[in-house]
């Protein structure tokens, strides 16, 4: 077989996200953000992740907020990345990293409304030269599941259409200090969370059991594509040389069964959970089958007309997603599978991780076509890898993890069939590049990355950083530009 290689000028590297990683949740003038009030949970079922998981109602951040006891906030000390910056970079560098995608913390650069922290930029700024003085280019997400808390508290997140003015302008802001520093900016993180948990994707707290929740999230949902449209003009305003991109998880889901009434379940299912987020940041129009959807669902949205226009007239500059496995839909579904927010049956052909995430390379491929296909604009993969339960063999001084070799080669190999096939792609970033804060289950145990971290679930550890077997094999990809992924 022709071993294709990368196109000149791939971004290669790892992704990470501020809250998952950071730690040092109140130094230095730092606000705290909703993903401070997450908590993980030792009696989790690992397989069923429930919606309270991710999602909080009044009663329950009543509570957290008046009662926060014993509770492991994991996030709030994350493997302090903050602190401990310059050792890490120098880790990407040697796994081979030419890019690296983060997040910057809302709560960082604005503790309360109004107020611009300087020592937060500041400190964001040595970052991003040390990234520069290491040859890793950059691609910042404005917002990775860590609204600041007063935000939720004053607007309700992005329940308020309010939000979209602060959002924009905490966004001029970045923006206008970091542009010199990033080229390739995302605004939400798999916005389509939102639809799953108002608290994580909008910063919104819902009454329990409210009938209208579904409604709300999806207005949450409209405001923040307002926002995603207005960054899109912002972002050129201020650089006409900056590239805004929004950010999906994607769903690929295959019919049950050849039995029409299956492809068609699966259609549906796919319109509503992932086709609608491409076509509202790609030509912002809400699709005919969404419309009919919310009729059905008695979901009523006030939009108007002018975010309509604002919609329509600023699509976004790339396409970006994170992808790590996929399911099936049909009528008749005999079990439901585990996943990461989206629930679908399992597919007897693949294998799934310990967490139940179904894992499938071909399906990268055939994602990629798609979105191609439908929209001509490139893409970039930021998010994919494997969940798992490891620890460092001491007595070899190794990780070796050969599982995640594998998860990572057949998808990268995937992704270069996809680039032949015709599809343009501008890069690629595994989650994770190091081991951090897991999002659904608040783990530490759940390790993505290529560079394993010496912490429990519990903050305990060295903290020591060491590369995995993964990262030495990540290096020698990176060397080859692809070729030995054909070896
Ligand atoms: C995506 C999120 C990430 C991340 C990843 C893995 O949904 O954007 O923040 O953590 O999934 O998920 P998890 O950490 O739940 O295993």
């Amino acid at each position: 077989m022709k071993k294709l290689t990368f196109p000149s000028k791939f971004l290669l590297g790892g992704a990470a996200a501020a809250n998952q990683y950071e730690g040092a949740f109140d130094a230095d003038g730092k606000g705290l953000s909703i993903a401070d009030f997450k908590f993980y949970d030792p009696n989790l079922d690992r397989k069923k992740i429930n919606i309270d998981a991710i999602e909080f109602f009044e009663d329950s951040f009543a509570e957290v907020l008046q009662n926060p006891g014993d509770k492991i906030f994991a996030y709030r000390w994350g493997i302090d990345f903050y602190n401990r910056y310059e050792e890490d970079i120098k880790h990407f560098k040697a796994v081979g990293m030419n890019c690296f995608r983060t997040s910057i913390a809302w709560s960082r650069i604005m503790p309360e409304e109004g107020v611009i922290n300087q020592k937060a930029i500041a400190h964001y700024k040595k970052i991003f030269q040390a990234c520069k003085d290491n040859g890793i280019e950059l691609v910042l997400t404005l917002s990775h599941y860590d609204y600041p808390l007063w935000l939720t508290q004053k607007y309700n997140g992005f329940l308020s259409p309010v939000a979209i003015d602060k959002f924009l302008e905490y966004a001029k802001v970045v923006l206008t200090e970091f542009k010199s520093y990033c080229t390739y900016w995302l605004g939400f993180n798999e916005i389509n969370m939102t639809s799953h948990s108002a608290y994580t994707g909008a910063g919104g707290v819902l009454p329990r059991g409210d009938k209208k929740n579904q409604q709300m999230r999806y207005q949450a949902l409209h405001h923040q594509f307002v926002a995603q449209a207005k960054v899109v003009k912002l972002a050129h305003e201020i650089d006409p040389n900056l590239k805004m991109g929004s950010m999906m998880a994607a769903v690929q889901s295959y019919p049950a069964t050849c039995n029409p009434q299956d492809v068609l379940e699966n259609q549906k299912f796919l319109h509503v959970n992932n086709d609608f987020y491409f076509e509202m940041v790609c030509r912002g129009e809400y699709p005919q089958y969404m419309l009919k959807w919310f009729k059905e669902k008695d979901i009523n949205l006030k939009i108007n007309p002018a975010d309509l226009e604002v919609l329509k007239a600023n699509p976004v500059d790339y396409l970006s997603f994170s992808y790590y496995m996929s399911s099936i839909m049909g009528k008749e579904l005999a079990e439901n599978s585990s996943g990461n927010i989206f629930f679908g049956g399992k597919n007897p052909y693949l294998k799934a991780s310990e967490w139940g995430w179904q894992i499938d390379p071909i399906g990268l491929r055939v994602v990629m076509n798609n979105l191609y296909d439908r929209y001509q604009k490139p893409l970039m993969i930021v998010e994919n890898g494997i969940g798992v339960d490891e620890k460092w063999d001491d007595k070899n001084d190794q990780l070796n993890d050969e599982y995640r070799i594998d998860y990572l080669k057949e998808h990268l190999k995937n992704l270069l069939l996809a680039i032949e096939d015709g599809v343009e792609c501008l890069g690629y970033t595994t989650w994770t590049a190091i081991d951090l804060i897991s999002a659904s289950t608040k783990e530490m145990s759940k390790r993505y990355g290529l560079i394993y971290v010496d912490l429990d679930d519990y903050g305990q550890g060295t903290g020591a950083r060491k590369i995995k077997e993964s990262g030495k094999w990540f290096k020698t990809i990176a060397d080859s530009n692809g070729e030995k992924l054909w070896d």
